[in-house]
């Protein structure tokens, strides 16, 4: 059994719900035993600026899905909540992204474990620090604003 560490953000629609139904559809897939959830944020866009703002969260999960076994879990919930790649960066419904899988260092060419940006992205430390995960990285960015809107949110 793994210790997975999964960020979710979107900015498009409901955003509340593709992230909460995201949630439920980790949590009912056979190979997902348990999910823990930080608080809901809603955070600044980085990258691409252009585009309205995010609700991101991150989610503590066990499993004993492998790590590529995981990515196309989370490809396929993305493609189930209607997610639809344009710009990189861009705006999108639901966009998972492993974090950490475990202590293990991947580098490959569909998957990079830790995330390469994580550490720059206050929409990610913030929410990790809900999960007790203290990372050497900034966590606040300048130009990055993250609120926290909830903490008792259903899923
Ligand atoms: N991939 C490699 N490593 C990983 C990993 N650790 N987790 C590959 C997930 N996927 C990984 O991702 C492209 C490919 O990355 C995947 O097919 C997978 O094989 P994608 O999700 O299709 O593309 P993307 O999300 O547009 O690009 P990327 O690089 O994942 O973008 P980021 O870095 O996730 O940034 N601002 C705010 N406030 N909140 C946000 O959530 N998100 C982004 C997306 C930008 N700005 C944001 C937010
Ligand atoms: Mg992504």
């Amino acid at each position: 059994m793994t210790e997975a560490v999964l960020s979710l953000g979107g900015n498009i629609g409901d955003r509340e719900f593709f992230i909460t139904e995201a949630m439920r559809r980790l949590l009912k897939d056979p190979h997902v035993y348990s999910l823990e959830r930080s608080g809901l944020y809603e955070t600044s866009p980085v990258g691409y600026t252009e585009q309205d703002s995010f609700l991101n969260a991150c989610v503590r999960i066990e499993t004993d899905l492998e790590a590529m076994e995981l990515l196309s879990l989370v490809n396929r919930i993305e493609n189930e909540l209607g997610r639809v790649r344009t710009i990189r960066w861009g705006p999108r419904t639901i966009d998972i992204d492993i974090i950490f899988y475990g202590d293990d260092v991947i580098d490959t060419d569909r998957l990079t474990v830790p995330h390469p940006r994580y550490k720059e992205r206050a929409f990610v430390t913030v929410p990790l620090m809900d999960l007790g995960i203290e990372t050497t990285g900034r966590t606040e960015d300048e130009g990055q604003s993250v609120r926290k809107i909830g903490w008792t949110y259903e899923i």
